[in-house]
């Protein structure tokens, strides 16, 4: 591990940096995208394949090399030629496997066989497929209620597999379908429909082509969506304003440099993205956004009474809206000295960003986690529709609310029912498909699963991908109890925590990853995603499968339901396993409004989109309208948080670094925010610092602030200086997440409210020189004994 350093980027986001790193990610996994054969083939429908990193949309025609660095880090990472097979677990037991950092579990490569854990010898041994399923289906049947069992979903699994999960679940007679999006958009999930009648985003790359104005709130799309850069750089070429809200300076939100440009990479021609950046306050957006209204109020009061034309799209909001009144008169109630204090923003910056967005005609709302992980997390998202619907910025060309979607096919599974609300399932479709009553009683979100699992209630996790008790938060009180559950099943690519904190009865079945070629009885298969923008499209794997024991994930998911459910003549497991357009005919008859004629359309050049009521301006809320929706607070702590803060209170948001996805650590390269060689940081003001007499390079404690009896407490952390408002900081997700009280979420959506949990520090070492520093606090479940 490279000695920690700590030295500001100077560079743009792309340019050479990335296209380094590339090279060097493609060198360490020894991959055979070495030769850059598979990344030809990343993003390019149909005959190539989805990106498995984020969720963003893929233009058509595809530019020839229609990938970026994070991208091509996650082909690499699953087309890495390291294996981690039988031996390997012949030489580890689980107990020393769990104090290995997230960064050398996945580091091994692929899983190449199912295995089981053996409880004599603390040992993952290989089974056979047959037998595991065969097991698993005995557990499953034996359980006493189908609400004792947990389904879950990382948001990676293409559609065929997640429309067959969801079927198993149900038939087996839960809804307990939590998914990744129950710590990321589920806020999303339940502010649009509200607001606009849909759950996702109102905007296509069209619009993205024709917009001249982007509000940008808490999403890093350097790292998290870099293939965005490109659609922002052709805006900012149009002369379109970018203004941007986020507490840190990102620098993908700052400049760029098109790393697939050879003039912009030959002159290091670097592009502005965002001509305004406000660091706003970590959970000052509400603030912010009512500071902007406030002055588009003001300024149409003007513009009336100079008989000018309005500000307000005054004909749109009498037409399509409800809710101006009361969500107007709020707005007006606040003083600009409430408004500043809670958003960390002067007047003047919030007066200036209303009359940028007053001078667009088109507009695009653009959000990311810096939204929804709050416990106002809800609020916010409607309060930027409350900004986009008072100019008619919805349901036009050009104009909408653009929630960025993180896993690759998170925004499709919820389209062919991963979720646990029954009022979203096609209950009658199915009932005539398969002639079941699927279950009426909602299951378990993923807060309300942790809490099952504390409580005893949830017996048996069946994980379709992800990295489960590393995501959630509360991680001191998920471990153990995880390890009370009967049966845990994960369907991975990768070794990861999860799997080491396993049930009494644990099993690890290995699939094939999304790069590779799937071949089933009726010859090589297609899958189905949907992206960020609603667009669906058909994909194939390239790469040679990484082990020839691996099994497709919907050769998996119907092995189990086969081996659990009683036999259904009207559904024909294996002939769906043989042929997935198949599986796409049943999605079609399920959803026929999206997906008719599933497997002509899904060929399509371009994909197709499913239909949006909003961006019709037809809107299915209770209204019949689009809905203002009045805030009652601008932050959850209006009574107590000057209180808070006097008690040397901070607000930590928990971020992802450049080099990971999620749970899976790359490596330790933060390379756009100077860190590099360490994750074990807290970025701190330097004015916070001297409150807390602190100097840079002291290793500290972060304590949770809160007052509930339960202690939680990670480190050390070294503490870095860093451009970040007064009374917040950052550190790392996953190594913070033991800090995050289960019951610290998102009202309404139970979002883990993961970017403002209350931290107070403990000085542990007094500065050290910076080769002590950990890579990762001292163990990977985050308390650190010091
Ligand atoms: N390379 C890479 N790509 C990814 C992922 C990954 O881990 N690595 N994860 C994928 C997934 S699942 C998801 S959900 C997305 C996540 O992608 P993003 O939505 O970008 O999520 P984060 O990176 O967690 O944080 C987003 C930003 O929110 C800012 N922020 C924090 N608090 C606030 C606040 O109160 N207000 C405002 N305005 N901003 C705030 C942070 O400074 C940060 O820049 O990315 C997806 N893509
Ligand atoms: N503190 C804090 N906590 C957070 C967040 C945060 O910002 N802060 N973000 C939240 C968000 S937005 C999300 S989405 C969740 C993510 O939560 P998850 O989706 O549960 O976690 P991942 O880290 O994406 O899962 C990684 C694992 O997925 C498996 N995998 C990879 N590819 C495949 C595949 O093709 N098929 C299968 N079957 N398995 C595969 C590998 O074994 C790998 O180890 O975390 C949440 N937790
Ligand atoms: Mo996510």
């Amino acid at each position: 591990m490279n000695k920690p350093r700590f030295k500001p980027y100077k560079s743009a986001s792309g340019g050479w940096g990335s296209a380094f790193s590339v090279a060097n990610i493609l060198i360490r996994e020894k991959s055979p995208v070495g030769s850059g054969l598979l990344l030809l083939k990343q993003n390019k429908p149909i005959e190539g394949f989805a990106c498995v990193s984020c969720a963003w949309a893929k233009p058509h025609p595809a530019r020839p090399f229609e990938f970026c660095e994070n991208g091509a880090k996650a082909t690499a990472w699953e087309n890495t030629s390291n294996r981690c097979g039988p031996d390997f677990f012949a030489q580890h037991t689980v107990t020393e496997l769990l104090n290995w950092r997230d960064y050398d579990l996945e580091q091994q490569g692929r899983l190449t066989h199912p295995l089981r854990w053996n409880a004599e010898t603390d040992k993952y041994e290989p089974i056979r497929w047959d037998v595991a399923f065969r097991e698993i289906g005995d557990e499953l049947r034996a359980m006493a209620d189908p609400n004792d069992v947990v389904f879950y979903t990382s948001g990676r699994a293409a559609l065929e597999t997640s429309y067959m999960f969801q079927l198993f679940a149900r038939m087996y007679g839960t809804n307990n379908l939590p998914d990744s999006s129950n710590m990321c958009h589920e806020s999303t999930s339940i502010a649009l429909p509200e607001s606009i009648g849909v759950p996702v985003a109102t905007v296509t790359l069209n619009d993205m082509e024709k917009t001249d104005g982007l509000f940008f709130f808490g999403q890093n799309v350097g790292t998290s969506s870099p293939r965005m850069l490109h659609q922002l750089e052709e805006a900012r070429q149009r002369g379109a304003p970018i203004v941007t809200f986020n507490p840190i300076r990102e620098r993908g939100l700052e400049k760029f440099t098109n790393p697939q440009s050879p003039t912009e990479m030959a002159t290091g021609k670097e592009i502005t993205i965002s001509t305004h950046y406000n660091q706003v306050a970590i959970g000052g957006d509400i603030a912010a956004m009512a500071g902007m209204c406030k002055k588009l109020f003001e300024m149409d009061d003007q513009a009336r009474a100079a008989g000018k034309p309005r500000v307000l799209d005054v004909d749109f909001i009498e037409q399509h809206t409800h809710g101006l009144e009361a969500f107007e008169a709020k707005i007006r109630s606040y003083t600009w000295e409430e408004l500043e204090r809670r958003s960390g923003l002067t007047r003047s910056a919030m007066e200036l960003a209303a009359m940028v967005y007053a001078r667009c005609e088109r507009v695009i709302g653009v959000y990311g986690m810096g939204l929804t992980q709050h416990r106002q997390g809800v609020m916010n998202i409607q309060m930027l529709v409350n900004l986009l619907l008072l100019r008619g910025n919805m349901g036009k060309e050009g104009a909408g609310i653009l929630p960025v979607r993180g896993h690759s096919n998170v925004q499709g599974q919820r389209t062919v029912g991963i979720t646990e609300k029954a009022s979203h399932v096609p209950a009658e479709n199915l009932k005539k498909q398969f002639g079941f009553q699927a279950p009426q009683d909602d299951g378990v979100n993923t807060v309300e699963a942790c809490e099952g699992i504390v409580s005893g209630k949830v017996k048996a996790f069946i994980g379709l991908g992800g990295n489960f008790v590393r995501a959630v938060p509360e991680t001191l009180l998920m471990e153990p109890a995880w390890r009370r559950l009967r049966l845990t099943v994960q369907i991975s690519t990768k070794l990861n925590r999860n799997h080491l904190v396993h049930g009494e009865k644990s099993y690890i079945l290995p699939c094939l990853g999304r790069t590779e070629i799937d071949v089933q009885a009726t010859g090589e298969q297609r899958h189905t995603t949907e992206d960020s923008t609603g667009c669906i499209r058909a994909w194939r794997g390239v790469a040679k499968p990484a082990a020839p024991n691996l099994l497709s994930e919907p050769a998996i998911v119907a092995a189990l339901a086969k081996a659990t459910l009683e036999p259904n003549p009207r559904l024909d497991w294996d002939a769906w396993v043989a042929d997935y357009s198949l599986i796409r005919d049943a999605i079609a008859e399920s959803y026929p409004d999206i997906f008719h004629d599933f497997n002509v359309r899904m060929l399509e050049p371009g994909g197709f989109h499913r239909p949006l009521g909003a961006s019709e301006r037809k809107w299915a809320t209770e209204t019949g309208k689009a809905n203002f929706i009045t805030p009652d607070k601008l932050t959850p702590d209006d009574d107590i948080e000057p209180d808070l803060k006097k008690q040397g209170v901070l607000q930590l948001m928990t971020l992802r670094s450049n080099d990971q996805f999620n749970t899976t650590v790359y490596g330790y390269s933060d390379r756009f925010r100077g860190v590099y060689g360490t994750r074990a940081v807290i970025l701190m003001n330097r004015r916070d610092m001297a409150r807390h007499g602190l100097a840079e390079g002291d290793m500290i404690q972060a304590i949770t602030a809160v007052d509930d009896g339960v202690h939680r407490e990670v480190g050390p952390l070294r503490v870095t200086p860093y451009d970040i408002p007064e009374g917040c900081c950052g550190g790392y997700y996953p190594e913070c997440n033991p800090l995050i009280p289960l019951w610290h979420y998102a009202e309404r959506s139970k979002v883990p409210a993961a970017k403002s949990i209350p931290i107070r520090l403990r000085k542990v070492i007094a500065v050290v020189k910076d080769r002590n520093v950990p890579s990762e606090p001292a163990s990977p479940a985050g308390v650190g004994a010091v």
